[in-house]
C-alpha cells in the first residue's frame, strides 16, 4: 500500500513541478509581493491509503480579507476572529476577518491530487517574511496529516517531516515602478493586476488591452494618458450599447480610479485601444506600455499577449 501511494506521488510530480520531492502540501506560488495573493494549496495525497475528507487551513497573520474559492462537492466553512492588529484595506480599517477555512464533505482519493484556493491581501508584511499556512487533512478513520511544522530561519524546510506550507514575501516595488512580467504591479496606492493584450488577427488595424486597476488609497486617482512604442497612439475606450449597436468612444478626461475602488478594463467594456500599430501583436510576445496617473505618476509595464479568444467578452473586434 505504501509503495502504491509513493507511485501516486511520483505521478503527481509529473503534473506539477511546484510540488517538492516528498510531495508535501505546498503553495503553488511560494513567493509573493504585498497586495492581492491567491494561495493555491496543492494536496498531493491522503493519509497512507485513505482519502482526505476535510482540509482545514489556518490563515496566517498578515493575510487579510480572505475569501475561499468554493469547490464542487465540498462545503466550505469560514471561521472568523480578531487579527493581531489593525490593517488598512481598500481605505478601511480592518481588525477581524477569516482566520481559518475548512473544506468538508468531499473525498479526495489517496492517489489523486487537488487544489484548495484562498484569495486575500498580504498586508503590512515585510520582504523576506514567511507566512505559514498550517494545514490539516482528515481521513475517515480519524487519521490526520497535520502540516504544521515551521522551519526556523536558516533551517531547510525539507528537513521537516510535515512542514507547513509557506509563502515568502518578495520586494513590493521595483525602482521606477517597473516590473517586468509581474502578475501585479504596485505604484503608490495603485495595484495593477492581470494586465494583458489581445493577440491581433492578420490585417487587424487596432489592438486591445485589459487589466484591473485597484486604488487602496483614500483619494481618487486618474489614468490620464497611455503611450506605447508599439503604437502611434493609445486611447482609453468605453463600450456601450446604442440601441442594437455596440459603440465605443475615447473616454474624455481620463479614467477615474475611485478611492478604495477599482477600474476594470475587460473585453466588452472599458479597454485600452492601440491605434497605428506597427506590427500586429503576436501571441507569446509582450507589449510595453506606459500608464500615466495624476497622482501615482508614470508606470511602465509589459502586457503579455494572449490568444484572441481569451476573455469573457468573446468576440469583441475593432
Ligand atoms: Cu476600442
Amino acid at each position: 500500500m505504501h509503495n502504491f501511494s509513493l507511485a501516486a506521488c511520483a505521478a503527481t510530480l509529473l503534473l506539477s513541478s511546484a510540488i517538492p520531492a516528498l510531495a508535501h502540501v505546498s503553495l503553488q506560488q511560494s513567493d509573493a509581493t504585498p497586495g492581492t495573493y491567491k494561495a493555491v494549496l496543492g494536496v498531493p495525497h491522503g493519509c497512507e491509503g485513505e482519502p482526505t475528507i476535510s482540509v482545514r487551513v489556518q490563515i496566517p497573520e498578515g493575510f487579510v480579507g480572505v475569501k475561499p474559492m468554493p469547490k464542487p462537492g465540498w462545503t466550505v466553512e469560514i471561521e472568523k476572529g480578531d487579527y493581531g492588529r489593525t490593517y488598512q484595506l481598500h481605505g478601511d480599517e480592518v481588525a477581524s476577518g477569516p482566520v481559518a477555512v475548512t473544506w468538508t464533505g468531499g473525498s479526495l482519493a489517496d492517489e489523486h491530487y487537488d487544489e484548495f484556493t484562498l484569495r486575500g491581501t498580504l498586508a503590512e508584511v515585510e520582504e523576506g517574511q514567511r507566512l505559514f499556512f498550517n494545514t490539516v487533512q482528515t481521513c475517515p478513520s480519524g487519521k490526520e496529516e497535520a502540516w504544521v511544522e515551521q522551519a526556523a530561519d536558516g533551517q531547510d524546510p525539507h528537513a521537516l517531516e510535515r512542514p507547513a506550507p509557506f509563502v515568502t514575501i518578495a520586494a513590493g516595488e521595483a525602482d521606477g515602478h517597473h516590473q517586468h512580467g509581474a502578475a501585479e504591479i504596485s505604484a503608490g496606492e495603485l495595484r495593477i493586476a492581470e494586465p494583458w493584450a489581445r493577440a491581433m488577427l492578420p490585417g487587424q488595424p487596432t489592438g486591445g488591452a485589459y487589466m484591473t486597476i485597484r486604488n487602496d488609497g483614500s483619494e481618487a486617482d486618474r489614468l490620464v494618458a497611455v503611450t506605447s512604442p508599439a503604437a502611434g497612439k493609445v486611447e482609453i475606450h468605453t463600450m456601450e450599447m446604442k440601441g442594437e449597436v455596440m459603440v465605443m468612444r475615447p473616454l474624455e478626461g481620463g479614467l477615474e480610479i475611485p478611492a478604495g475602488g477599482s477600474a476594470e478594463l475587460e473585453p466588452g467594456g472599458l479597454h485600452l485601444m492601440f491605434l497605428e500599430v506597427s506590427a500586429p501583436f503576436a501571441e507569446g510576445t509582450e507589449v510595453p506600455v506606459t500608464l500615466e496617473f495624476e497622482k501615482a505618476g508614470k508606470v511602465d509595464l509589459s502586457l503579455p499577449v494572449l490568444p484572441a479568444r481569451t476573455g469573457r467578452g468573446g468576440g469583441h473586434q475593432h
